[in-house]
């Protein structure tokens, strides 16, 4: 139903019951959001930008290409395929780019980390290990962190290398996955390269055949997802901690009345991980009651919201979606942004409020913020600064409106370590379960929900592709704001399972406590579903490679181009990857190409679907096409599952609540 304030009416739909409080009052009356200006925008966006048709790589144009009619094609003789291709492998590469300047900044911080030049110190021994045998690296007789500074160099040395041997994280894939990459030309072979080359590539008079360019734009996503964005997510859990299933809370309630609200926003960890440090250190807190805090209430939005939720609990009040929407409740002391999806609206919302934004890496600034750069150096030093101007704010706090009765509990935490453990039993961690129950069709495939929420479309699309999912036993996984908003749907609860789930999953889920979407990070964390879906295929049963699992995956509401950099990495991983709203739809022969010719080369596909229901219900279909072809597709008896099943399921009494809950 279209939501109405302030005189306007219909701002788009907004099923969502918190930002429809906070927008309903007056505290919010002045706001502008987003939701106001797309609605001014109306219908009017270019057919030709929203087909992938509007080439301005020179300057002889710009040039709007009309597939099929000779007289439209551009200036220099591109057509319709070069031009839309074009279009998408830049997109690729610019999200690949920016999960990579990301994730070099979280190997620079762990090598500060290992020499002992941080606050932070390393706490996933194993997976160090683990890492330091994949690049070959001798520990005999050397310390924890001599391997670590090792390991931290030798992953740096994966971004700018100049030699054409593949990275090294492209071993842990499928060894008929790395056969057909190596065949097709496609391994990366530095993370730098492959986004400059397919940045030369897609330049003006260079590569004009887009089957060709689709290979480098292959080569670049999976230096994305198979090398920085692994690396990143690797070496951050190291850091601060492999998750592990654990209670917390979503939604606006999460915010604090009595207390100094800051939420932080964005993408990397590094400062949040020190912010919540200092925001328990009794200096801090000393100051908050000073000025008349019961204490201080850190809160996520965004990506840099579910790296702190999945290690620590920390509640995320905010998707991409309703970034404003934080703010407009009049209660947030400071909202600390860094890098990626920070829209540059925050800056004019909090003018409505005693809100600083604070920008804190020098490549992200914006107008009318406050900057305090983040010094590695001193995380703490910078963390208690930003924290002395939020506390400092507190008092000048106006008006305020927090909807308390929406926050809603979630269990969250899931790495593939931990559904390995929750699954298969803390001793002996397998994906056995797990196939097992995909062939027996109890579970009839996975599902990934990934990526962004989008004001052009309906807010309540990742809900209604879950609940579809889920009721006909589809298990989910969900990463970035997809997870926050099927969070706020109430999905991440374990008792989810029992309320919307099939049967046959919902058994399953019951049995070892887990929720029927299983929330596994960040977007950058989408590395943790390529090692998932290894490890099924190496679990056996379901085939030789990810291309042949009952899997399928959507970034519904995609809005980032690293969104799209996402896809091109699962589809030449193999999978099915569906999407709304794809710029590819200009050119017959490219659309062709990614939607069915892909599936040739690579196993893997794209295919776009506006309507999330039979979105998802062509998930299914793609699940139960695998499904036949690995011989799994016929109807099973159907058995209760009695004690000894249990056990060999190896359900966890205490799933779900390692850590602190919060409050
Ligand atoms: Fe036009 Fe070709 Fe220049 Fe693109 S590269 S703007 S199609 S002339
Ligand atoms: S933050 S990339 S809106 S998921 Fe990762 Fe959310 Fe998409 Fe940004």
């Amino acid at each position: 139903m279209a939501v109405k304030r302030n005189g306007c009416e219909g701002c788009a739909d907004i099923t969502c019951v918190s930002s429809k409080q906070v927008l309903a009052q007056d505290v919010s009356k002045g706001v502008k959001t987003a939701y106001d200006r797309i609605k001014a925008r109306g219908t009017s966006a270019c057919l030709f930008g929203s087909t992938g048709t509007c080439c301005r790589h020179c300057n002889m144009g710009p040039c709007q290409i009309i597939d099929g009619v000779e007289e439209m094609i551009g200036v220099c003789g591109a057509t319709a395929a070069t031009v839309v291709a074009r279009g998408f492998c830049r997109t690729i590469a610019a999200g690949a780019a920016a999960h990579t300047d990301h994730a070099r900044e979280m190997v620079k911080g762990f090598i500060e980390t290992a020499k002992g030049n941080s606050p932070h110190g390393i706490k996933d021994v194993s997976k160090l290990m683990m890492l330091a045998g994949q690049f070959g690296i001798d520990t005999e007789g050397k310390s924890v962190n001599e391997i670590g500074v090792e390991v931290g160099e030798k992953a740096l040395s994966e971004f700018g290398k100049q030699d054409d041997a593949p990275l090294t994280m492209l071993k842990r894939a499928p060894k008929k996955r790395q056969a057909i990459w190596k065949k097709l030309g496609v391994e990366p072979r530095s993370v730098d390269r492959e986004v400059t080359e397919m940045m030369h590539r897609t330049h003006m008079g260079v590569d004009q055949d887009y089957r060709n360019l689709m290979l480098q734009a292959s080569r670049c996503s999976l230096s994305d997802g198979w090398g920085s964005s692994m690396l990143s997510t690797e070496l951050t859990d190291i850091m601060f901690g492999t998750p592990e299933p654990i209670r917390a809370q979503v939604d606006l309630g999460v915010l604090k009345k009595d207390q100094v609200n800051v939420t932080v926003h964005g993408h990397e960890p590094l400062l949040a991980e020190a912010l919540c440090l200092a925001a328990q250190e009794p200096d801090m807190l000393k100051l908050a009651k000073q000025a008349g805090a019961k204490g201080i209430n850190l809160a996520g939005v965004c990506c840099t919201g579910n790296e702190i939720l999945m290690r620590r609990g920390i509640p995320v009040a905010a998707g991409f979606i309703q970034q404003e929407m934080v703010l407009a409740t009049g209660a947030v002391e400071a909202m600390v942004v860094d890098v990626q999806c920070v829209m540059q609206s925050v800056a004019q919302v909090a003018k409505s409020f005693h809100t600083e934004i604070i920008t804190t890496n020098y490549r992200a600034k914006m107008p009318d913020a406050v900057h305090l750069q983040f010094e590695e150096h001193d995380a703490m030093g910078s963390a208690k600064a930003i924290l002395k101007r939020a506390i400092g704010n507190y008092k000048k706090r106006g008006k305020c409106f927090i909807p308390v009765d929406t926050k809603l509990d979630v269990v969250v935490g899931f790495s593939h370590e931990s559904i390995s453990y929750q699954l298969g039993g803390r001793f002996r961690g397998s994906y056995r379960p797990l196939n097992d129950n995909i062939i027996n069709g109890r579970i009839r495939g996975v599902a990934a929900i990934v990526g962004c929420d989008n004001y052009k479309l309906a807010d309540d699309v990742h809900e209604k592709v879950a609940k579809e999912l889920i009721k006909n036993d589809v298990l989910v996984l969900a990463t970035g704001c997809a997870a926050t908003s099927l969070g706020r749907a109430g999905l991440l609860r374990p008792e989810a399972a029992r309320e919307f789930a099939g049967p046959g999953l919902a058994e399953v889920c019951e049995t070892v406590g887990i929720p029927p979407v299983l929330h596994m990070g960040s977007c950058v964390d989408n590395s943790r579903l390529l090692i998932a879906a290894t490890a099924m295929v190496e679990e056996g049963g379901l085939g030789e490679d990810i291309c042949d699992l009952p899997l399928s995956g959507t970034a519904p509401l995609w809005m980032s181009e690293k969104a799209v950099a996402i896809g091109q990495y699962f589809a030449a991983s193999g999978a099915h990857v569906i999407f709304q709203n794809l710029p590819t739809t200009g050119s017959k022969d490219f659309h062709n190409y990614i939607t069915k010719e892909h599936e040739e080369v690579y196993g893997g596909l794209w295919e776009v679907e506006e309507d999330p229901i039979k979105l998802a219900q062509k998930m299914i279909a793609h699940i139960d096409k695998k499904r036949a072809e690995l011989g799994i597709d016929k109807k099973r008896e159907r058995v209760l599952f009695d004690m000894e099943m249990r056990r060999d399921l190896g359900g966890i009494p205490d799933a779900g609540c390692h850590g602190p809950a919060a409050e």
